[in-house]
């Protein structure tokens, strides 16, 4: 029998949940289908050793409940993946969400109808209809393994970092390759480079890290933490991308560079993403100061590894610092000072197959026991492309999408009514604090479901017009940042499809700016929505 709700949420992380609570609220009968054997998302999947918040936890937390955030104390300043998935559980007990998730239900296709309900359908056969659906499926979360001859061949033990085992794995005294050097990677490998016996790197690109600086929460701080938990709220609506650290009031440009180059030295120690976010107004838009920013970090690096060739290959080549999310760092670049890890660069000598036993870069073969992927993701896009979608008239979201992915302010799609993707393209979560934004577009939706009940409307859909300026927009808010000289990120679809690969899939105009335009075509009674 097909049990037809209120409103279907898909996916159990952190966006999921929050619609789940929000949607009830509203009084909606709300299902949620979660592909995983538990709640999480994210903090599900990626379980991999050294698995943390890049963000401090306690901006990466809920804001919604008082009561919540007074009974969760976080351990760390940057949490890691067990603590935030014990913390994502305690929310869904204590707001009775679980009986409302269905697990190990991974939606296969979504469906409208002419009864404007959609159907949504598992892979194993489970369907469910409602007048609402809820893309609640993450930023990143359609991991992708390389395409390399021979992937599947490998008679070792083959693990992506985004769909680690539960079990613990041991990798004392093995042969471990690591493919990748993204903030996943440098994660993983300050964690198991001690153990393995031996752990090969294989990097292609390497990345500005900056240090994380993680310490235990001491009682002062957790009491302290917890008296300005609002004001820290409004600091992250304030700053540009979401987080404690708001750029300097002033460009580099113009400071002599003495002081500069301290004020980098005190944001290093500060660490987090303090020289990323927190460093001068200029360091986005102005390729001489942020290469000072990256000569200072290279200054680092060479400093801190002991062989100079290889510091010299951990320096990245191809991009200047700011322009891809830094990967914050512990002891990273020390690691490569240990006798059993080897950094193999990718740019220099490519892969050119895997085999049974390993990794053949070139001339060379390297044997292993294990072989980690920390690859990435199709981001933005990949999960919603891995079902099947139909809106109006049978038209597909993969046709909808051939010359690229089109949204209105990242959640509507035109010619898909009463659908909502909570993290679409084009929204700012990804420079950003993805709480924050997930909880800001939640509200909206369930504002605007809200707004449809009180006034008789019965669906809501982006019209193709407001989808276009949107989207255009997004294009736009690139412009003069140095982030569009380095389209070779996620940011730009680099592991997606053809038709997605080399779109801007994101909104760069800031937190600040885009909760005002939220608000806006909401106050404008959903401006660029058709409401029926
Ligand atoms: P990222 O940042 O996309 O990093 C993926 C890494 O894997 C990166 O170093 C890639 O090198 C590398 N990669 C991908 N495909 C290949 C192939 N085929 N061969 C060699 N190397 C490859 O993903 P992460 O999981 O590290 O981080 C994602 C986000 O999660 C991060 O921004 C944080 O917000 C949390 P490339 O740079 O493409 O040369």
């Amino acid at each position: 029998m097909t049990q037809t709700y209120d409103a279907i949420v898909i996916g159990a992380g952190v966006s999921g949940l929050y619609s789940l609570y929000r949607l009830r609220e509203l009084g909606l009968d709300t299902r949620v289908f979660e592909a995983g054997t538990g709640l999480g998302g994210t903090w599900y999947w990626n379980r991999y050793p050294g698995a943390r918040f890049d963000s401090e936890s306690y901006t990466y937390q809920y804001s919604f409940s008082e009561e919540l955030i007074d009974e969760w104390e976080w351990s760390e300043h940057f949490a890691a993946q067990p603590e935030i998935e014990r913390y994502l559980h305690f929310v869904a007990d204590k707001f009775d969400l679980k009986p409302h998730i269905e697990l190990n239900a991974r939606v296969a296709t979504v469906r409208y109808d002419d009864d404007k309900h959609w159907t949504v359908e598992t892979e194993d056969g489970r369907r469910a209809r409602a007048r609402f659906v809820i893309a609640a499926t993450g930023l990143l979360s359609a991991h992708q393994l390389p395409d390399y001859e021979g992937v599947e061949d490998f008679a070792g033990q083959s693990l992506h970092t985004a769909r680690w085992p539960k079990e613990t794995i041991d990798f004392s005294g093995k042969r471990v390759g690591i493919i990748g050097s993204g903030p996943t990677a440098v994660q993983i490998i300050q964690e198991i480079a001690a153990e393995a016996g031996h752990l090969f790197v294989f990097q292609r690109t390497a990345n500005w890290c900056t240090p994380l600086r993680n310490r235990p929460i001491d009682p002062e701080e957790q009491r302290d933490l917890k008296a300005r938990a609002a004001e820290i709220f409004e600091i992250c609506k304030r700053t540009f991308a979401g987080f404690l650290h708001g750029e300097h009031s002033v460009p580099g440009e113009g400071v002599p560079k003495v002081e500069r180059w301290a004020h980098y030295q005190e944001l290093y120690d500060e660490g987090g993403f303090a020289l990323w976010l927190g460093n001068y107004s200029d360091t986005f838009t102005n390729a001489e100061i942020a290469g000072e920013v990256a000569e200072f970090l290279a200054e680092k690096i060479r400093e801190r590894v002991d062989d100079p060739e290889t510091a010299e290959k951990l320096i990245p080549k191809s991009h200047t610092f700011g322009t891809k999310r830094c990967p914050g760092e512990r002891d990273y670049y020390e690691q490569f000072n240990r006798d059993n890890v080897s950094l193999i660069d990718l740019r220099a000598t490519p892969i050119t197959r895997i085999t049974e036993d390993g990794i053949e870069t070139g001339d060379t073969h390297r044997d292993l026991d294990v072989i980690i992927y920390a690859t990435g993701f199709q981001a933005l896009t990949g999960e919603l492309m891995r079902m099947d979608i139909y809106g109006e008239g049978g038209r597909s979201l993969r046709e909808h999408w051939s010359d690229g992915p089109k949204t209105n302010l990242g959640i509507q799609f035109s010619g898909f009514p009463n659908m909502f993707a909570v993290l679409g393209p084009h929204n700012p979560a990804t420079f950003c604090n993805i709480t924050r934004c997930a909880e800001n577009n939640v509200d909206w939706i369930v504002g605007c479901i809200r707004y449809m009940r009180e006034n008789g409307y019965e669906t809501v859909v982006t019209t193709a017009e407001a989808e276009e300026a949107w989207t255009q927009r997004c294009y736009d808010s690139l412009k003069g940042l140095l982030i569009e000289q380095m389209q070779d990120s996620w940011f730009f679809g680099t592991n997606n499809d053809e038709n997605i690969r080399g779109r801007f899939l994101l909104f760069a105009g800031g937190v600040p700016l885009y909760r005002e335009i939220f608000a806006d075509v909401a106050a404008k009674g959903y401006e660029g929505f058709e409401l029926r």
